[in-house]
């Protein structure tokens, strides 16, 4: 007979709200939430909601889920951009679009508040879930928009998910450690919860003088009265491979979930660390972003993973896909399954193609070294 709860398989909740994958930024954006359609698409065809305990098409949150964190004339202006703006409409909210950041990066496009409220609806039901004990794991692809600040619209983002759903887990849970593995720096949440000692946020990223944001240097560790040594960056260059990134955030992770002992972990898996991408210069393997997946999982806190970035569609998928797996334990075949998508993985039609880039690692051992040395010194403060 067997006995061991704690080796039994974890229930995992599934979020997708209705049509989130039929927005359009616009014809030249990079941000394309098609690749939520593939990933379903793949999800499904591989049978993995046999897996999953719970397959929800979660409600969008209400205006008030989303005052919790943002400001209520951001979201009077996001709720007043409804379908079809023509030049002229946009003329007279010319001030405003501008005063909410909304141009360029983050353009006003058909049903943004929508897809707004879709995405953050299906976080904040992940979290909840959790919250409740009814799931060990949710997983909420639509989400992890980590620019989105509580007044405007930043880096593709314009509601922030990932705070409403810290925010959530925090009515129950002590303290949540937030990781981002997406290639840019996860500074709307940062900044969210910088003065505070009950949430610790954890961001790998690029960081050179003009990548995207721009924040989220090595010695930037949260402040005020609390927060001060509750925040960490990770400040990586081009090029970083899977035995570099590896080895520096499983070194960093264990640091800290030793150190802050979290209630939940928050996980943004941003895709565009991986190698090809179209934004990023990473180097990563589908294979390799899973194992930080699995690593986070492995230390059976209540877990609330989310999406982010992730701009080579195909490849955004794939991964999702294989870390959707990883999430319940299984392993899938190398082949794709046949799909309405199927032409997208040509022409391997592999869940792994070999991701090759020319971009030369420019981290060195020594480097990478001396970040991890670094960070373990400042985590010293976490405990006495
Ligand atoms: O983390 O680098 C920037 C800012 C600019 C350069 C681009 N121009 C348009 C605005 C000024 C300095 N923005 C980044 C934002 C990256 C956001 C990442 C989000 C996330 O992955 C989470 C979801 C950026 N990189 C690339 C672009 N913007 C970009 C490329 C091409 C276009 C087309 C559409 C829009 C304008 C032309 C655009 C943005
Ligand atoms: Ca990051
Ligand atoms: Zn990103």
């Amino acid at each position: 007979q067997e006995y061991i709860a704690s080796h039994s398989r974890p229930v995992v909740s599934y979020y997708f709200p209705r049509g989130v994958g039929e927005y359009h930024y616009g014809e030249r954006h990079p941000m394309k939430p098609h690749r939520l359609s593939l990933t379903n698409a793949l999800v499904l065809g591989y049978g993995l909601d046999k897996q999953i305990d719970q397959f929800y098409c979660p409600r969008a949150a209400t205006r008030a889920e989303l005052e919790a964190y943002h400001d209520s004339d951001y979201i009077d202006f996001l709720a007043r951009q409804v379908s079809h703006i023509t030049p002229e409409t946009q003329n007279e909210m010319k001030a405003a679009i501008d005063k909410y950041n909304c141009v360029e990066d983050c353009p006003v496009f058909t049903d943004m508040y929508t897809f707004c409220k879709q995405y953050a609806g299906a976080s904040l039901a992940g979290a909840r879930k959790l919250t409740q004990g009814a799931t060990d794991i949710a997983i909420n692809w639509s989400g992890g928009l980590h620019h989105a600040r509580r007044g405007e619209a930043s880096g593709f983002c314009y509601v922030n998910d990932i705070v409403m759903a810290i925010l959530e887990l925090l009515r129950y849970h002590p303290r949540v450690l937030y990781i981002d593995i997406d290639i840019h720096h996860g500074d709307g949440v940062e900044l969210a919860f910088w003065n505070s000692n009950r949430v610790m946020t954890v961001s790998f990223h690029k960081y050179t003088g003009d990548f995207f944001p721009g924040t989220g240097k090595l010695d930037d560790n949260g402040g005020g009265l609390l927060g001060k040594h509750f925040a960490l960056n990770v400040p990586l260059q081009d090029g970083i491979d899977d035995e570099s990134y590896l080895t520096i955030f499983r070194s960093v992770i264990d640091d800290t979930v030793t150190a802050f002992q979290p209630a939940s972990i928050v996980l943004q898996c941003g895709a565009d660390s991986l190698g090809c991408d179209r934004l990023g210069a990473f180097n990563l393997s589908i294979a390799a972003h899973g194992s930080c997946v699995d690593f986070v999982r492995r230390y059976d806190l209540p877990l609330l993973v989310l999406g982010g970035g992730g701009y080579t569609i195909h490849n955004v998928a794939r991964c999702w896909t294989h870390e959707t797996s990883v999430l319940v334990g299984r392993t899938l075949p190398a082949s794709l399954p046949r799909t309405t998508y199927y032409e997208y993985f040509a022409p391997d039609y592999a869940l792994h193609p070999p991701i090759v880039t020319k971009v030369e690692n420019m981290n060195s051992p020594a480097a990478l070294q001396r970040i991890a040395v670094h960070i373990k010194n400042k985590l010293r403060y976490l405990q006495g």
